[in-house]
């Protein structure tokens, strides 16, 4: 089918012609539309796995790279190094990641799940949630997704979700991070922090709450946000607590460009929502829970990553276009 999409919202960042894709289903209204081929990864891409999911990739040589959350046999949640060629057929390293650092206070790995990756200057970035003494924000970096050496922990525990933009604002590293306390918290607004090196945080500002519905237990930021010219597109997880349990879904907002702590626009619909059966049945049923974003500035075409039911890794695709519209108009 041919795209109808105009590319009238500018997309920042680089062309990625080999960017995983599927043309949207004929007569679909939505904005995002799922992988006919779902789940592309599972358990049974390491030996020693419970669950793959929400997980980060990025752009990597000719092809692509991610660090994947995957629990083992004993329920420990550990981070594993993977590499693909187009961006859905993936192998994973069998053996878990080992962080290298000078400080044993910090490298003791706990556990760690729900990682982010982003590229700023010369390096790819990932943090996750990384136990110490509770859950915070872990912070790494790798040239090759084989050597990784870890910084810092980004804040005191407990707070989870920390999403690095992909470039310095006002001269800083910028990261949205959401506090929360030690379990399945049943709260949680996202704010927004700066660094001048990756250490030492401040500058802390309120991005925005949990409101109604599907969003108004807790949210959290998803993929590392996607700069365009009308502000930074950001899809993020809202929950809802439905009778039966927590329920997540994801939706969108703009952010100010130089002041990501503005909201400019943000979505009351849902952009995505447990539906289909590798999203309403696994460890933790009725769960859609997006850690990356691919996007390609040639065709506006992004390629949206997700863990399915805490259980299983699943690709949805959408365009620049629609996501900015939806973010502005629902
Ligand atoms: C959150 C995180 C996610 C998980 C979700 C649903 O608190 O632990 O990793 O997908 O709960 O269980």
């Amino acid at each position: 089918m041919a795209e109808l999409y105009t590319n009238r919202v500018g997309l920042k960042g680089g062309v990625l012609p080999n960017i995983p894709w599927e043309d949207k289903p004929v007569g679909s209204t939505d904005a995002v539309w799922r992988y006919s081929k779902n789940p592309i990864i599972t358990r049974d891409h390491v030996g020693s796995a419970n669950s793959i999911f929400n997980s980060a990739v990025t752009p990597y040589e000719r092809g692509f790279a991610g660090v994947f959350r995957c629990d083992d046999r004993r329920l420990i949640m550990r981070l594993h190094s993977g590499f693909s060629g187009d961006g859905i057929n993936w192998e994973l390293l069998q053996e878990p990641i080992s962080f290298e650092c000078d400080d044993p206070e910090i490298s003791e790995f706990i556990y760690g799940y729900d990682p982010r990756l982003v590229w700023i200057d010369d390096r790819y970035y990932v943090t996750w949630c990384n136990g110490y003494h509770g859950p915070t924000i872990g912070v790494a970096y790798t040239y090759d997704f084989k050597e990784y050496y870890q910084l810092e922990n980004a804040f005191l525990p407990y707070n989870r979700n920390g999403v690095l933009f992909p470039r310095r604002i006002r001269g800083k590293f910028a990261m949205l991070s959401r506090p929360s306390d030690t379990g399945h918290t049943p709260f949680g607004d996202i704010f927004y922090s700066e660094s001048p090196d990756l250490q030492h945080w401040g500058h802390h500002r309120h991005v925005m709450s949990p409101t109604t519905g599907w969003q108004s237990t807790k949210i959290g930021a998803g993929p590392v946000p996607i700069e365009t010219d009308e502000g930074w597109l950001l899809i993020y997880h809202g929950v809802w607590t439905s009778c039966n349990g927590f329920v997540y879904g994801a939706g969108a907002a703009l952010l100010d460009l130089e002041e990501p702590w503005k909201v400019l626009h943000r979505s009351n619909d849902y952009l995505i929502y447990p539906r289909e059966a590798y999203e309403r049945i696994g460890d933790v049923p009725n769960v859609v829970f997006p850690c990356a974003a691919l996007s390609d500035a040639g065709t506006g075409r992004i390629a949206l990553f997700y863990g399915g039911a805490d259980t299983v890794t699943c690709i949805a695709f959408s365009h620049i276009d629609l996501l900015v519209d939806f973010a502005r108009s629902h």
